[in-house]
């Protein structure tokens, strides 16, 4: 790419490029090519919105249900919509021919390049290059510029650009197209053109204020309210500038949403595109410091790690608890934006070891709902709180009662029903935050009532079984899915057992150093040291599976006694297909499962199994793992790269590249969030061997051979350590005012002291 944006673009390693126009790619680039901060998420469509495109705007949280199966995500109005002809010809990659035609996504400044050359029916040649972005500096502001030369004839030009209203959800299943919104007023005053549309059912405000100014080789032309007409000379160039804001009432006061929105804008526009461009890029610099990867001796591998990583950052929400991560992150309507253990488990890692203060506003998101989850338990029957397995803005059960299974029938769902292990994974992903940040307070206001509340819960959900003297959990979904109505999952049992320890843990840890912290939260949910002796009872008498069978964890009751059909067959990208004779809809009687589940547990409690028995159950499982879900590959990856499986490295590509190649082929219905931290602890927990044994940061690295060196940060109880990874040996260092700051770090199986402000080299 070069040209205008020369001097804006970054190096190579930061781009991925689009080559040429592939129209039944579209939808799949638009996924890749999204925009982002965190508020608002962005397609990266084409500005013409050529026939195909699927214009998708999303902000954090902004959800409605009419005429939908379930709450979803809302696709408001796009604010990327420029329809530009050349005497009567639409400058489109349809109703013209592509000379030439590239895109970049600078994943270093948060920019889509882009470059095209049309030829009309008269074979005379149009110029097209833009470049846009979402603000990182401003939630609420858009910024983008086009420039437009006709190579080799002058002509007469019309440009229409709006906030275009006909946009729509594209429909999961057969409901069909909807639209959640209706426009409710349209204004223009000084050239900023005001529109404010309102969401159908639950009434949410959205308001854009935008403002176009044009130039003709870098003169200003008036600009009409409307359709913009002029006559362009042969070689002459037109920039055109638009800026953009978007705020919705969830941010402002509905009175005031109207000068929120005309201010935001305005004040962008006083700025101009420079000021906005060096704002918003110094914003993307600071991220990348401290979340940057590199790996030296594979390039390749290293851009393609950037690429999931940029996609976790432009959707990093912000606004106390306001809203997680969905499954599909901001970049599509995929499971209508809904939120699974997918971020607790996979995507809140990069956040706590990289902008913890992200990551708390992320977990907020649970405790903001932690009424709503109580509510649940209580209409089931249970004490405490249980979270929904699908959840959107209110935190109430989401999951749809239909969904579309594996060979494309509309199913049944259960897993609102049955896939309880959510509530500890979510306990489990705030002691995560707790460990690793050391954040009291934190844990204080909110952590420590989830994780009892979560606690309370399972002691409530077990049942008491007399013949084996032991506390079950049945009736249950794991995180394979393809057994449903199981008992003792073992995954959900060791998860909840691991909930009811160390809520009684840390109930002890504050009572010693906040007396006052823990009464207050024990008189508000009403826990006694009675309910905490309940927990003690039932957690050793809980059944978990372990080391049965050989070593090898049992993934459920009766699991062993399914027919065991070995997977011989594989696709071009290294997928299993089914063995024949076994299809979803008889997937359950065998032991094939869909993903991670056993393996997950190896990977989350890697320090309390032997050796002997993860390698044990590793390679029994992951010989039976059909990896029909994006959350598979890179828990094999992790664990299989621990235990020593040559297909390691093949799973973290598959991970790696789950959306960059669409290894799933649904990349158009938008990014596979877990995937993209899954894919992230594979590189960092993985293959640079960082965990947390006993409370203590850890090293124990095992590079794939090619890599020479793989270097990263990652924030430890405050610290940002830098951590270069080398074959035989780990550099590690950490800047502190304190001189005398010294951390215990386990490197290679020893303990050490690394004092601050000096590069500490450890040989294996
Ligand atoms: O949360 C996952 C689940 O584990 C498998 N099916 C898809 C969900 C959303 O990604």
């Amino acid at each position: 790419m070069k040209d205008f944006f020369n001097k804006i673009i970054s190096n190579d390693e930061w781009l991925i490029e689009e080559e040429g126009f592939k129209r039944d790619l579209q939808r799949t680039r638009e996924t890749q090519f999204a925009l982002g901060n965190g508020h608002i998420g962005s397609r990266g469509v084409l500005e013409e919105i050529p026939y195909d495109s699927h214009p998708g705007t999303y902000i954090a949280g902004v959800f409605d249900n009419t005429g939908a199966l379930a709450t979803e995500i809302v696709n408001i109005p796009n604010p990327i919509f420029f329809r530009i002809t050349s005497r009567g010809e639409k400058i489109d990659p349809i109703a013209m021919d592509i000379v030439d035609h590239n895109r970049a996504l600078d994943m270093n400044k948060g920019i889509l390049f882009r470059k095209t050359i049309y030829s009309n029916h008269k074979k005379e040649r149009f110029k097209y290059e833009s470049m846009r972005f979402i603000s990182m500096h401003d939630k609420y502001v858009g910024v983008m510029r086009i420039y437009l030369i006709p190579m080799d004839a002058a002509t007469d030009i019309t440009v229409q650009t709006t906030i275009d209203t006909s946009v729509t959800n594209a429909g999961m299943l057969t409901e069909g197209k909807k639209r959640h919104f209706q426009v409710t007023e349209v204004y223009e005053s000084k050239g900023i053109h005001y529109l404010c549309a309102e969401t159908f059912e639950k009434n949410t405000l959205i308001a854009y204020a935008s403002k176009l100014i044009v130039e003709k080789d870098g003169k200003r032309v008036p600009v009409p309210k409307r359709t913009l007409r002029f006559k362009v000379k042969k070689g002459e160039v037109i920039c055109f500038t638009k800026f953009f804001s978007v705020c919705t009432s969830l941010d402002v006061n509905p009175k005031r949403i109207k000068s929120a929105a005309l201010n935001s804008a305005k004040k962008a526009v006083r700025l101009g595109f420079d000021k906005m461009l060096v704002r918003h890029v110094r914003q993307w610099r600071e991220k990348w410091k401290s979340c940057d990867v590199t790996i030296d001796g594979d390039p390749e591998v290293e851009k393609a790690l950037r690429f999931n990583i940029y996609h976790m950052l432009i959707c990093g929400n912000k606004k106390n608890g306001r809203a997680s991560i969905g499954a599909k992150t901001l970049s599509s309507e995929g499971y209508r934006g809904h939120v699974f253990w997918d971020f607790e488990l996979f995507n809140l890692p990069l956040f706590i070891y990289t902008d913890p203060e992200t990551a708390k506003h992320l977990l907020l998101y649970r405790y903001r709902r932690l009424g709503k989850a109580r509510e649940i338990a209580a209409s089931k029957g249970f004490k405490g709180a249980m979270f929904p397995w699908e959840s959107a803005d209110t935190g109430e059960e989401s999951t749809p009662a239909w969904s579309k299974g594996l060979d494309g029938s509309i199913i049944e769902i259960h897993t609102m029903d049955m896939e309880y292990h959510i509530t500890a994974d979510i306990a489990y992903a705030i002691n995560h935050y707790y460990a690793a940040t050391g954040d009291d307070k934190f844990m204080l206001r909110y952590g420590l009532e989830v994780i009892f509340e979560a606690a309370r819960f399972w002691a409530s959900r077990v049942e008491y079984n007399k013949h084996r003297k032991l506390y079950e959990i049945n009736k249950v979904i794991g995180p394979d899915e393809f057994h449903e109505n199981v008992d003792n999952n073992a995954y959900t049992n060791v998860m909840a057992k691991w909930n009811l320890l160390r809520a009684i843990e840390l109930y002890r840890l504050f009572s010693r150093r906040y007396p006052d912290g823990i009464s207050r939260i024990a008189k508000k949910i009403k826990l006694y040291k009675k309910e905490l002796k309940g927990w003690r009872n039932i957690a050793p008498r809980l059944v978990t599976h372990l080391y049965r069978k050989k070593n090898i964890i049992k993934a459920f009751d009766g699991y062993f006694r399914l027919k065991d059909v070995p997977i011989t067959r594989f696709d071009d990208n290294s997928m299993p297909i089914f063995p024949r004779g076994v299809t979803s809809r008889n997937v359950q009687k065998t032991q094939i499962v869909k993903q991670a589940d056993v393996v997950m547990l190896l990977y989350l409690f890697s320090d309390i199994f032997s050796g002997l028995a993860k390698r044990k159950s590793y390679f029994y499982y992951a010989k039976r793992c059909m990896h029909k879900s994006s959350l598979s590959p890179s828990i094999h990856a992790i664990v299989g790269n621990e235990v020593g499986d040559s297909k390691a490295y093949q799973y973290f590509l598959r991970s790696l590249y789950a959306d960059l190649k669409d290894i799933h082929g649904n990349t158009s219905e938008g990014i596979h969030a877990a995937s993209l931290g899954g894919t992230w602890q594979a590189a960092i927990n993985g293959f640079g061997g960082a965990g947390i044994r006993q409370g203590i940061l850890t090293f124990d690295p095992k590079l794939p051979p090619h890599w020479e060196r793989l270097k990263f940060i990652l924030r430890w109880k405050g610290h940002p350590i830098s951590v270069s990874v080398y074959k035989e040996r780990i550099e590690l260092y950490y800047k502190s005012k304190k001189k005398s700051d010294k951390l215990k770090i386990r490197v290679y199986n020893i303990l050490k002291e690394i004092p601050a402000n000096r590069k500490m080299v450890i040989s294996r």
